[in-house]
């Protein structure tokens, strides 16, 4: 089965047997969401799995950025899911109001929720799908040092600037933003492999050959003790998607680079387009 390949606007070299996405951050301006719905315009699948932070609700509840491109997003999910996709929503950290409903097995418009899922490949191979903040100390035992870093981060940069601003009419020299953020890489590159190595070791506890999540927005496929890490990325700093052919095969697709689209184009260009 697979009707929705004939549909117009679709790409049949963009049909896959399942799409995992992941931390869209639908309502915050970080999200690019034209270039998001230009790919749900575009790919048809069997099945299509949310894999969290799809919908920003820590924000949503400060500040709320909503485009045309928002709706398409929504629309297009929809869409995949009345030509016949299976489509399954697991809640994130950010869009956790949704885990609320969880207990009632909730189901709207074709969209399932769930707090997991197990994804059987065309071979037989189980993958553990999950958002995989669950494994993210900060972020589980200190909502508020999580909160407060999302923050800091932003605000770090400004400070930054009026900091070395006042150094510099005071006589002192500049203290280097560089060298300050080379070791936050360090401490990020160390609780990625963390978060990678705990991910997969939860997927092999439980039997499975792999595990596929999101959440700290670094697209990966790679075999961690031997079981499959795949991790989907995200459509804020990259625009990344996880994807099984039909005839298995997995894949990372870059959709930003497949399509040459730059950053730095103006949002509802490529909306404009295809409309
Ligand atoms: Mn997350």
């Amino acid at each position: 089965m697979n009707a929705s390949a004939a549909a117009p606007g679709r790409d049949p070299a963009l049909s896959y047997r399942a799409i995992f996405i992941s931390d869209l951050h639908l309502g915050t301006r970080g999200c690019r969401s034209d270039f998001l719905a230009d790919f749900l315009r575009r790919v048809s699948c069997e099945q299509l799995y949310l894999v969290g932070d799809i919908i920003d609700g820590w924000r949503l509840r400060k500040s709320w950025y909503w485009d045309a491109a928002h709706d398409d997003v929504l629309r297009l999910i929809l869409q995949h899911a009345r030509r016949g996709a299976t489509v399954t929503y697991i809640p994130g950290n950010h869009d956790e109001m949704f885990r609320a409903w969880l207990p009632i097995g909730l189901e709207v418009a074709g969209v399932k929720l769930c707090r997991e899922a197990e994804h059987t490949m065309v071979d037989g191979r189980r993958l553990l799908v999950m958002h995989g903040d669950e494994f993210d100390s900060v972020v589980r035992y200190a909502k508020f040092l999580a909160l407060l870093g999302d923050w800091a981060y932003t605000a770090a940069l400004v400070v930054n600037r009026w900091f070395n601003a006042a150094r510099r009419r005071l006589g002192y020299p500049y203290w280097s933003l560089s060298a300050w953020l080379k070791r936050q890489v360090k401490e990020a590159v160390k609780a990625i492999d963390r978060f990678e190595t705990a991910l997969a070791g939860e997927a092999r506890r439980r039997g499975f050959d792999g595990v596929v999540c999101g959440h700290i927005h670094q697209a990966e496929m790679r075999e961690v003790g031997g079981v499959l890490y795949l991790n989907d990325g995200d459509w804020v700093e990259s625009c990344t998607a996880l994807v099984e052919h039909h005839d298995g095969r997995l894949e990372l697709i870059d959709w930003a680079d497949l399509n040459r689209l730059s950053f730095f184009a103006s949002r509802g260009a490529l909306t404009a387009q295809a409309a």
